[in-house]
């Protein structure tokens, strides 16, 4: 169960305070994602953040800055198709740390394939209020089939919730990564900790 953080959505709430809390209620790895920050300040809150992460264990990921992951000595990054190419990431990062990707049709998964990235994200996978200038939502079906078609262990992203979970890792996806059900909520702890209980609940089927 993967957090992605979105300040934007965090309503003035401290990211460390919703990420010690989702990470109370289970969740298993981080993104820090933000679009706005300049480089000091991401560096900055990437640097608190892991080390609010560091007794659990649980991953810190950045969202598409290769810089900002090596300067805060965070677990990986995730990269989007516009950015920088997986196998110069790869290079900077050396090969322990974790590459995410992101795959927005079934083209880039066979072209993942072929990479040397940790997981893809299924992006998206129901369209979603909190990115809009997102491609086709990959829907249901299309998640079974990219699933089916990946090397890599697979997330799905995009309208993920206590209503969705179950279906999704029905379909065999071996995560969700979830921003406004776990960031905009009053108690990021119970609702991480419920949406546990689905994908446990749904694994054992
Ligand atoms: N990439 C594809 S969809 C998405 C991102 C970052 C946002 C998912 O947000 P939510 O609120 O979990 O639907
Ligand atoms: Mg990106």
């Amino acid at each position: 169960m993967y957090l992605v953080t979105d300040s934007g959505l965090a309503g003035g709430r401290s990211l460390e305070d919703i990420v010690t809390e989702a990470v109370a209620g289970g969740v298993t790895m981080v993104q820090l994602r933000e679009k706005n920050l300049g480089t000091r300040e991401f560096i900055e809150l990437a640097v608190r953040l892991k080390s609010t992460l560091k007794r659990s264990g649980v991953p810190l990921i950045i969202n598409d800055r290769v810089d900002v992951a090596l300067a805060s000595d965070a677990d990986g990054v995730h990269l989007g198709q516009s950015d920088m190419p997986c196998t110069t990431a790869r290079r900077l990062l050396g090969p322990d740390r974790i590459i995410g990707l992101s795959v927005e049709n079934f083209e880039q998964i066979e072209e993942a394939n072929r990479l040397d990235v940790d997981y893809i994200g299924i992006s998206p996978v129901f369209a979603t209020p909190t990115k809009t200038d997102t491609a086709m939502p990959f829907g249901l079906d299309g998640l079974a089939r990219a699933v089916r078609m990946s090397v890599h262990p697979t997330v799905a992203i995009g309208g993920m919730n206590e209503g969705t979970a179950a279906e999704t890792i029905a379909r065999g996806t071996d995560g969700i990564a979830v921003v406004s059900a776990i960031v905009t909520v009053a108690s990021p702890r119970e609702a991480a900790s419920r949406l546990l209980k689905i994908i446990d609940d749904e694994r054992r089927v």
